[in-house]
């Protein structure tokens, strides 16, 4: 069986980073270990939550593994609270030699969450050269490459960014949350290698928290499967739509994914 590390939060509540990646990658059959980067009460769009961080001890948890001879597949990194954090994920990614996947959370719809500065922009930068595929979504694309984010984007803006990104190091890019045609939703993805590729599905109009999280580990654990990125991008989208379309209420608990981690068990 396949062994992916998560290094993420621990948001407690409200459906995002570890408590979406364990049961989606365990759905896919992958065993998934998790390096938690802090312990929140809620994620951050519920009001002032409570937070432990656990960056002093990141260093010894792999010291640890590394004494025990334990290795992974590949790493998956997601939400990182600060450049200090980011710098020693990196020296840690550099250490565990494995493919990195790594989503460079930083904000969303053209604006950065409070908390990211130039520091923190910096060192995922630093981290996007070590990735193997880099997913960021517009914002994120935009942050990272100093271009102008722009929500109306055509072939052009997007090879600009993509070519931005991979000019990073990535070895292979995919920009979530494109809209290229009215009332659709993709990506639009690019490799070193000069693979290219480009989907759109229907856009269910309703805003939630984590789905990018959700992305992220379809994403990961189909490229373990072996699938080729523009097919495990495309699971990954669809699986994102269904949780969606299955949600009751737009609230900060996220997206009902529970009801619909049969449609990844079926792909093992
Ligand atoms: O969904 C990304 C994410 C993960 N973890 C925490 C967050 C966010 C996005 O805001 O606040 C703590």
């Amino acid at each position: 069986m396949k062994h992916i590390l998560t290094i993420q939060d621990l948001s407690c509540v409200g459906r995002c980073s570890l408590t979406v990646a364990l049961p989606v990658l365990s759905a896919q059959g992958i065993a998934c270990s998790v390096l938690p980067t802090a312990v929140l009460s809620t994620h951050t769009a519920f009001p002032k939550p409570e937070v432990v961080d656990l960056s002093a001890h990141l260093e010894d948890f792999v010291r640890h593994w590394q004494e025990n001879s334990i290795t992974f597949d590949a790493i998956s990194v997601g939400y990182l609270a600060d450049s200090r954090q980011a710098a020693t994920v990196d020296s840690i990614v550099s250490r565990l030699n494995c493919p990195l996947i790594l989503d460079p959370v930083m904000g969303d719809h053209g604006k950065l969450y409070s908390r990211i500065t130039e520091e923190h922009i910096g060192a995922l930068k630093a981290l996007a050269a070590r990735a193997d595929v880099l997913l960021p979504n517009l914002t994120e694309a935009a942050a990272l490459t100093g271009l102008p984010y722009r929500e109306q984007t055509d072939a052009d803006y997007l090879n600009s960014l993509t070519d931005g990104l991979l000019d990073l190091g990535a070895k292979a890019v995919v920009i979530t949350g494109i809209h290229l045609q009215d009332n659709a939703i993709g990506f639009y993805g690019k490799a070193q290698n000069g693979d290219f590729f480009c989907y759109q599905g229907d856009y269910i109009p309703r805003q939630f928290h984590g789905t990018g999280d959700l992305f992220a580990a379809v994403l990961a654990g189909q490229l373990l499967k072996g699938k080729a990125l523009a097919n495990a991008a495309e699971t990954a989208a669809n699986f994102v739509k269904a949780c969606v379309e299955n949600t009751r209420a737009v609230t900060p608990m996220g997206v009902e994914f529970e009801t619909q981690l049969y449609r990844l068990t079926d792909t093992i």
